[in-house]
């Protein structure tokens, strides 16, 4: 029998590359799927148009679109990657962001409970819940969030995956990711943001790119490698959490420098704070800071210890923080500027 999966959040970066990845080992995959006026398939056309996962409408904040959508896709698996994921909007939409990822996973649990408490279950926690707790950090490390996003995600993580795990027997994962990018990642994060923009700068179709906090430091790893820690959680024989990580730090200033070096800039960096720019050879202004992105509490330093992953899944990340710069960069440039045939 095929094993079934549904994946909330299926439009994302995450859910997307997770799609591809349990049809390619068989899965019969249905995915989530909310209103938007926007185009909502942009990352899984291919995947909808060739039939090969089913999509639901529903959404977390509704009990019962979320009861319907498990009545039809009767999983064995749930992946819960659906969130309100932007950190800087949680400020301005704390509310909001409790709506979906903390009483949106409560809804899931409760619903998927109700439908099989055979069901097993993968919530999407994050580096992001160690907020302040110096690196590295691992499963054991303290949680100590600075935003409503990664307030959110602890309570969700205590109350729906450790309590539910151990007070109600429900084999439920979290998993603990650092910072995980793509070509496919939304612009307005940071990575996404500077390949794009060094793309538009190369292509003379911006002058400049104005970032905020260019000292925070975070463990990117590639977001294809990421999701395929998944399933392994999932086919362990307990439910357990697991960190996720490369185990290597980069200042957003190391990323910008080494996306605009393949971009095919010699960059070098003046001023400091506010006042700091990077420049080109000639002196044309590619960065400027702007206070406007600077956040009203900053996650300094991120840095993942994931040797739990290792020696139990026998996870690693496939590709370094070069080749993820340059597949990102190189993915953005193709994009702006398409070659004509
Ligand atoms: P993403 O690209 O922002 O995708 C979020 C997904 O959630 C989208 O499919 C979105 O649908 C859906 N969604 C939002 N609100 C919803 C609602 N009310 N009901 C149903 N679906 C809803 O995020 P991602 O980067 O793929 O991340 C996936 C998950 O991992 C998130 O839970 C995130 O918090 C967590 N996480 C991410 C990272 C990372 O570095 N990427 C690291 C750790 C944890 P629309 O397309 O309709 O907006
Ligand atoms: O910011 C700094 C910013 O928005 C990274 C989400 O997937 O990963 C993501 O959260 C850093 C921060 O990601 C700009 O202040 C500077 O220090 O790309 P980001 P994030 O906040 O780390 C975690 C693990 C998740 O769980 C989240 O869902 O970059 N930064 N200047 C900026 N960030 C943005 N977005 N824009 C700037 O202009």
């Amino acid at each position: 029998m095929r094993k079934r999966a549904l994946i909330t959040g299926i439009t994302g970066q995450d859910g997307s590359y997770l799609a591809e990845h349990l049809v390619s080992k068989g899965y019969e995959v249905f995915g989530m799927l909310r209103r938007t006026s926007t185009d909502p398939l942009m990352r899984i056309e291919k995947l909808y148009m060739d039939r090969q996962i089913t999509l639901v409408n529903g959404d977390l904040r509704d009990m019962g679109a979320v009861e319907r959508v498990l009545a039809e896709a009767e999983p064995d698996e749930i992946y819960n990657l659906a969130a309100q994921s932007d950190v800087s909007i949680s400020f301005a939409c704390p509310e909001e962001t409790f709506e979906i990822d903390y009483f949106g996973v409560g809804r899931l649990v409760h619903a998927a409970m109700k439908a099989n408490r055979e069901i097993r279950i993968y919530q999407a926690s994050t580096s992001e819940m160690f907020g302040k707790t110096p690196p590295p950090q691992n499963e054991s490390s303290p949680f100590q969030p600075v935003s409503p996003y990664a307030e959110a995600k602890v309570k969700a993580h205590e109350d729906y995956v450790v309590n539910y795990r151990t007070r109600h027997g429900l084999f439920i994962c979290g998993g603990i990711l650092f910072n995980h990018e793509s070509p496919r990642r939304g612009k307005h994060f940071v990575t996404r943001k500077i390949t794009h923009s060094l793309a538009k700068i190369k292509a003379g179709l911006q002058e400049t790119l104005f970032l905020g906090n260019l000292d925070a430091k975070r463990d990117w790893g590639f977001a294809g490698d990421y999701v395929e820690a998944m399933p392994m959680m999932l086919a362990q024989a307990t439910a357990e959490d697991f960190v996720i990580a490369t185990g290597e730090s980069h200042t957003v200033r190391d990323f910008f420098a080494t996306a605009a070096r393949i971009a095919g800039f010699d960059v070098h960096f003046e001023g400091a704070g506010l006042r700091e720019v990077a420049k080109d050879a000639r002196g044309q202004v590619l960065l400027r800071v702007d206070e406007k992105y600077h956040r009203p509490h900053e996650v300094d330093f991120l840095c993942g210890d994931a040797t739990k992953a290792r020696a139990k899944l026998d996870w690693k990340p496939r590709h370094s923080f070069d080749a993820l710069v340059r597949m990102m960069m190189e993915a953005d440039m193709r994009e702006v500027s398409p070659v004509r045939r």
